[in-house]
């Protein structure tokens, strides 16, 4: 039986799969209104396909529970934050998560951390924590680090169907998991070293929050001397070997936007392009902000209640506002003393944020300044109600309609 613990966005898609595949697994969480509604068949986020995964695994016999399980295997899908301050990663949910399955686990059981974590981690304060009872790893317990890749919105299709990673200290435990994993997943696996398991995953995503960064440096120049960012990109990447990604208001989610922090933090004097990089990619709110007011200028409006901003969540398709541009956007005309903008997203149902309008067209009838702060396929098919705002669209997504793009007038 698998223990896998933490029922978010990652543990509770992989628990799922497990038990798809057929494994026996129990899902814990201490959130014991979670605990309840997943037993009952009801999820917390939307997500493709989810639904349908929760029906097959339930009649798997999955089983839902705050109680950890006396068991030798399991897996850790807890929160790994960062503090604010010191931009190095928060262990505190992934040391608790382990002493709790310490308590409870077989001789010589497995324990599986995915959650993302810094290089280094499992030595610094995975480690001690087994040491402090007087077990031993590689004995009484192993210790496995198999980073999840899974993207929001594309999740179920990735599990299947992305190579991963598996860090271990023997070989041997390395190739059981890379089986175990294989139950559902049918794309390579790669078995490595704990650290190189670490880093790798850290390494991804600041690839990406580089490449973006880039982007958005290129997209700031393009419009100081009045050229199309989009048509510059789209002709730089038919070169074979160049693939620059798109522009936009800011990055956020829970990953891209925090694990670079992890080697600023980690490596003060070291990751000087990384912090670069992610001071660009922090400051695109702010670009978004004062392209708001050029529009609002050149028009003569002066109220910023006729402003709505589209999309709160952190990319299109998805419910997830965690590190949300918009958010961040908000915060910074709340600094500003600008209050009043309108908030509106077809996938938020609730409300998180001051003047945030539940109903699309109630939300319409409000503004005169219409921007676009993510790509929800939602508002490409709202193309007629929206056609008549000043529209500013930040992921250059409307291109059948008039619009102000980020970069140029
Ligand atoms: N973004 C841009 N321009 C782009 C692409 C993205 O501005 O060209 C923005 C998005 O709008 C969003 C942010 O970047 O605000 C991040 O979105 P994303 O779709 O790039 O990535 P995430 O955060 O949803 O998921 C990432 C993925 N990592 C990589 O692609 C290297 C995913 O595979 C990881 O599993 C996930 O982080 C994670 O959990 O670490």
């Amino acid at each position: 039986m698998i223990n896998v613990i933490g029922l978010g966005y990652i543990g509770l898609p992989t628990a799922l799969m497990f038990a798809r595949s057929g494994l026996k697994v129990v899902g814990t969480d201490n959130n014991k209104q979670l605990v309840k509604l997943l037993t009952e068949g009801k999820l917390t986020f939307d997500e493709n396909g989810l639904e349908e995964l929760l029906i097959e695994a339930q009649a798997n016999g999955i089983e839902f529970s705050t109680e950890y399980q006396k068991t030798n295997t399991y897996l850790l899908a807890v929160p790994t934050p960062y503090i604010k301050e010191s931009k190095k990663l928060d262990p505190k949910y992934v040391i608790s998560a382990l002493n709790s399955v310490l308590d409870v686990c077989k001789d010589g059981a497995t324990i599986i951390i995915e959650s993302t974590i810094t290089p280094g981690t499992i030595d610094k304060f995975i480690r001690p924590e087994i040491k402090k009872r007087n077990l031993v790893t590689g004995e009484d317990v192993h210790l496995v680090h198999a980073p999840e890749r899974i993207i929001p919105g594309n999740m179920i299709y990735e599990l299947e169907n992305n190579p991963r990673t598996i860090g271990a200290d023997s070989r041997l435990i390395g190739n059981e998991l890379k089986s175990l994993y294989s139950k559902f997943c049918i794309a390579d696996i790669v078995v490595t070293d704990i650290r190189s398991a670490e880093m790798s995953k850290i390494v991804e995503n600041t690839f990406r929050d580089v490449n973006i960064a880039f982007a958005n440096e290129l997209a700031k120049i393009c419009r100081s001397d009045d050229m199309d960012i989009y048509e510059i990109i789209k002709i730089a990447n038919m070169h074979p070997r160049v693939n620059i990604l798109q522009p936009g208001p800011g990055v956020g989610g829970h990953c891209i936007s925090v694990d670079p922090w992890f080697l600023v933090g980690d490596y003060p004097g070291l990751a000087n392009l990384i912090l670069a990089a992610r001071k660009i990619n922090d400051s695109m709110p702010q670009h978004v902000l004062s392209r708001i007011r050029d529009i609002m200028r050149e028009h003569y409006i002066k109220d910023v209640s006729k402003v709505g901003l589209y999309g709160l969540a952190y990319k299109e398709n998805v419910d997830d506002t965690r590190e949300s541009p918009t958010l961040q956007l908000l915060q910074s005309m709340d600094e500003h003393l600008a209050f009043g903008v309108k908030v509106y997203d077809p996938f938020v149902k609730e409300r998180i944020v001051d003047h945030q309008i539940m109903n699309f067209e109630d939300f319409l009838n409000e503004i005169e300044i219409l921007v676009v702060m993510v790509g929800h396929d939602h508002v490409k098919e709202n193309l007629g109600n929206i056609k008549n705002k000043l529209i500013l669209d930040t992921k250059n997504i409307l291109t059948e309609i008039e619009s102000n793009k980020l970069y140029y007038i």
